[in-house]
């Protein structure tokens, strides 16, 4: 009796129906600063996001599932093989010339980039310096390379692979990829915005290659997902839909984003943007998610893709939206309600405090 409170009975959280499966590898990418407009910041796309994550989804009761490692074959049909090779190398390379010592760039930073401004009709050729080849896939200087980076892409690819996995086996309707580093930036063969690999690329093509003939990926993330837009943009058999700030209005990716993109060739009409004013909130947001929804319905999609970023969250340190955890917990709702075999993957949502609560409003909103 002198310590009542140990004797009262450890109560078990309610299961959580939707597994998550996550790699260790996803926390070696320490890409430690962002150059924002040449000035070094602190990285916001830090380690401590899937940490906070996964003790909101262990407090809930989630179980954690550990990635098992799979083949290029997906990955080689969504990202080009010199993408990859650069990926793969370029730190090492780096860092073999000396860079970290004789210049203190302790990450690979680009200083120059091939536009199209630049070569006009020239051909794009292989620098020689990998100074310069740091410029050849990375579209921005937000997107740092380090130790880890290449590891922990892979790592959430092989969670996103892994989450396919279970729900093409049927083993769940519903399954969460905790992505990290996020990767709906990453197009075939270029890479920004803190992304490398485009994860959820990775398990609408892998949820292709297991049967499911039509599939939407519907991205909630605040920003636009230009990298999965450009991936899809024109093949019929995959839809995506995105509501976000609207780049129109000063927001990252600025040049893309726009809702007069609708898909090219085969693919037209197969694609969706839904731009809000910063400042929306729930009602307009939800209504947008509605939209897309109807959308994937209308699409006849037979397995959906959630890029499941909860960056448009009012507190929310790298977006103007102002939607609430119960909109996030909607927009699961909304989304779940299409009854669909669902992968969610992870992409942005920097608010340390509260985005595993996010994460877990959206997720049992889409398992209904
Ligand atoms: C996956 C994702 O959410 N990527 C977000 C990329 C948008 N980054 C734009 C950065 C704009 C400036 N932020 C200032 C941060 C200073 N450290
Ligand atoms: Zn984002």
């Amino acid at each position: 009796m002198n310590q009542p409170l140990l004797d009262v009975p450890r109560v078990q959280p309610a299961a959580f129906p939707v597994p998550t499966v996550w790699s260790p590898d996803c926390v070696r990418h320490e890409p430690l600063a962002e150059i924002w407009l040449g000035v070094r910041t602190p990285g916001t796309e830090v380690p401590q996001r899937a940490a906070a994550i996964r003790t909101s989804l262990l407090s809930a009761g989630a179980r954690i599932v550990e990635a098992t490692r799979h083949d290029d074959t997906i990955l080689d049909l969504v990202h080009g093989a010199a993408l990859l090779q650069h990926l793969r190398t370029v730190y090492r390379d780096w860092t073999a010339a000396g860079f970290p010592t004789a210049v203190g760039a302790d990450r690979v930073v680009p200083y120059l980039f091939p536009t199209a401004g630049l070569l006009g009709t020239l051909p794009l050729r292989e620098p020689a310096a990998v100074h310069a080849r740091a410029g050849r896939y990375c579209y921005d200087t937000m997107t740092l390379v380090g130790p880890g980076t290449w590891e922990a892409a892979r790592g959430a690819v092989d969670a996103a692979l892994t989450a396919v996995d279970m729900v093409a086996g049927h083993q769940t309707r519903v399954a969460y990829a905790l992505c990290r580093p996020p990767g709906h930036h990453a197009g075939r063969e270029s890479f920004g915005g803190s992304c490398y690999l485009n994860n959820a690329a990775v398990a609408a093509q892998a949820l292709l290659s297991a049967g499911y003939s039509r599939v939407a990926v519907i991205d909630i993330d605040a920003h636009h997902g230009n990298g999965t837009q450009s991936v899809f943009y024109d093949r019929g058999e995959v839809f995506y839909g995105s509501v976000h700030v609207d780049p129109g209005a000063g927001w990252f990716p600025h040049y893309v984003g726009f809702a007069d993109e609708r898909g090219a060739g085969d693919g037209s009409g197969a694609n969706l943007n839904e731009p809000l004013q910063p400042g929306t909130g729930d009602g307009h947001w939800l209504r947008s998610v509605e939209r897309l929804a109807g959308a994937v319905a209308g699409f006849a999609a037979t397995a959906l893709v959630v890029s499941l970023g909860v960056d448009a969250a009012a507190d929310d340190p790298e977006s103007p939206l102002q939607v609430t955890a119960d909109g996030y917990h909607e927009a699961g709702l909304v989304l779940g309600s299409l009854g669909l075999p669902t992968v969610a993957v992870q992409e942005g949502g920097y608010h340390l405090g509260t985005l595993g609560a996010l994460v877990v409003a959206t997720l049992s909103g889409l398992c209904g």
